[in-house]
């Protein structure tokens, strides 16, 4: 069972992602629970502010220390200690499917979503164990970066797919890209589907995937093949 805390000042952002589909059966068979948390809650006075100008001036507004805090604490003395503190920034680690692989196998996650300039450097310093950045492009907050981590970690529980949808031929799961997929009708205005896969002989296709997925890859992804010519 993986339980993941979400701390933010939209929960409204993370209300559809987790209620559809793989992320919704992962949660009714117990397997995964997200539970999402406002960071209002921990507010420093009536106003409900949580957030304030930097040092230094500039443009843009900070989350706090003191609502960051209360709220990782109240957080850990309610549940036990996390296993990883995940703050959720363009400047943090490129994700990727190894770091999901590695995050499938834990217990308890806090992901923390910024705001706004981000969250004062010190809460980085002092409880965050992993920074984690979706890719080179800025989003306006770190709710849906952490809905596309919750996601790809959430599939990966064991049990939560089938032989079916099995995360096992995932493309990146071994460094390669999909292989091409098709479905009825074998023959779509003039556009067949490959022979092989009509053949019936499961060794002819298997070997037909793998050499799409080697094609695939050498020509849109050389790089995870590691004989990238740049
Ligand atoms: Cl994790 N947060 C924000 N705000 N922007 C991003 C990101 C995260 N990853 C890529 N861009």
């Amino acid at each position: 069972m993986l339980h993941i805390d979400i701390l933010t000042v939209v929960p409204e952002l993370l209300e559809g992602p987790f209620s559809h589909s793989i992320m919704k059966r992962a949660k009714e068979k117990g397997l995964l629970s997200v539970q999402t948390h406002n960071l209002r809650q921990w507010a420093i006075n009536k106003h409900m502010q949580v957030d304030d100008y930097q040092f230094g001036g500039g443009a843009g507004m900070v989350l706090m220390c003191e609502p960051l805090a209360n709220a990782i604490e109240s957080l850990q003395a309610a549940g036990g200690p996390y296993d990883e503190i995940i703050y959720f920034t363009p400047d943090g680690t490129t994700y990727n499917q190894s770091t999901a692989n590695r995050l499938s196998l834990k217990g308890r996650l806090l992901l923390i979503c910024g705001h706004y300039k981000g969250i004062d450097e010190r809460i980085r310093q002092q409880y965050v164990t992993l920074e984690i950045s979706i890719g080179d492009y800025v989003l306006s907050g770190g709710e849906l970066a952490a809905a596309v981590v919750t996601d790809s970690i959430g599939r990966l529980i064991p049990g939560v797919l089938n032989d079916e949808t099995s995360a096992l031929f995932d493309s990146f799961q071994d460094n390669l890209l999909a292989p091409p997929v098709y479905t009825r009708p074998a023959d779509f205005r003039g556009m067949k589907v490959p022979d092989v896969l009509l053949s019936g002989d499961p060794k002819l296709v298997e070997d037909w995937r793998y050499e799409e997925a080697l094609r695939r890859t050498r020509e849109r992804r050389p790089d995870l093949l590691g004989d990238d010519p740049a």
